[in-house]
């Protein structure tokens, strides 16, 4: 009988991935994995940012979702190339998935690629897309001790967005103990707090994904 283990589809996950982010260096794209929980407002804050882009870059999405394309329907009404991955129950995308989604992405005309995760703040943690930067989502209403509970994806994030701040005055987050946390995990993530429908940070955001987009790779 043939076992395969755990290590073995990460190894090959992994080369996939390496062959995706070839395949976006040589385009000029900038592909960014944003992760967080269900519902935590990674689609509303994509939204938000896409009209905060103002034509500097253009973008484009890859929907990762267990069914339905209700998020990249979301994606296409703002006129952006969107595919919609149904992962048929998998927990998070792997970079199989997205080498399949690219092949419907207008590569040549894009300058930043967003992957937006199924809602998992542990699956997505193992996988490498082939994305040059992670973002991790926290809301307000998740509660300040995620980080410590949660550490591999925030160990594993270059940034971290605390989203729907416009809930800080009725909740007892503290946004103090979630830096003080993420310091201790990943010294050099930079974080942002956000509030996407008080349209509130966004305006940094846009300014941090072009300046990222104009980086060299
Ligand atoms: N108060 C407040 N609510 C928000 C904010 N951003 C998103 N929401 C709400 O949070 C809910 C979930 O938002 P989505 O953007 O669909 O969340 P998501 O992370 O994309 O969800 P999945 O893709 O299903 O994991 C919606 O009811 C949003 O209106 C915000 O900044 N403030
Ligand atoms: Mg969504």
């Amino acid at each position: 009988m043939k076992i395969v283990t755990a290590k073995k589809i990460l190894v090959a996950n992994d080369q996939i991935a390496s062959r995706n982010r070839d395949r976006f260096n040589r385009a000029g794209v900038l592909t960014v994995n944003i992760v967080g929980s269900p519902g935590c407002g990674k689609t509303t804050l994509l939204e938000a940012l896409f009209a905060k882009l103002g034509g500097r870059v253009a973008p484009a999405v890859i929907e990762g979702d267990l069914a339905s394309s209700i998020d990249a329907e979301r994606i296409e009404r703002l006129g952006i190339p969107v595919v919609q991955i149904n992962t048929m129950g998998a927990c998070h995308l792997d970079a199989s998935m997205v080498a399949e989604a690219v092949e419907g992405i207008p590569l040549d005309h894009v300058k930043v690629l967003v992957i937006e995760n199924v809602g998992n703040l542990v699956c997505t943690a193992g996988f490498d897309l082939g994305e040059h930067l992670r973002v991790v989502i926290l809301s307000v209403s998740e509660g300040d001790d995620k980080v410590a509970k949660y550490p591999t994806i925030f160990r594993k994030s270059d940034v971290l967005v605390i989203t729907k701040t416009d809930v800080l005055p009725n909740s007892n987050f503290q946004v103090d103990r979630v830096k003080e946390d993420l310091r201790r995990l990943a010294p050099n993530a930079r974080v942002f707090l956000v509030s996407a429908l008080a349209d509130q940070g966004v305006d940094e955001l846009a300014d941090w994904i072009v300046e990222s987009a104009a980086t060299p790779r």
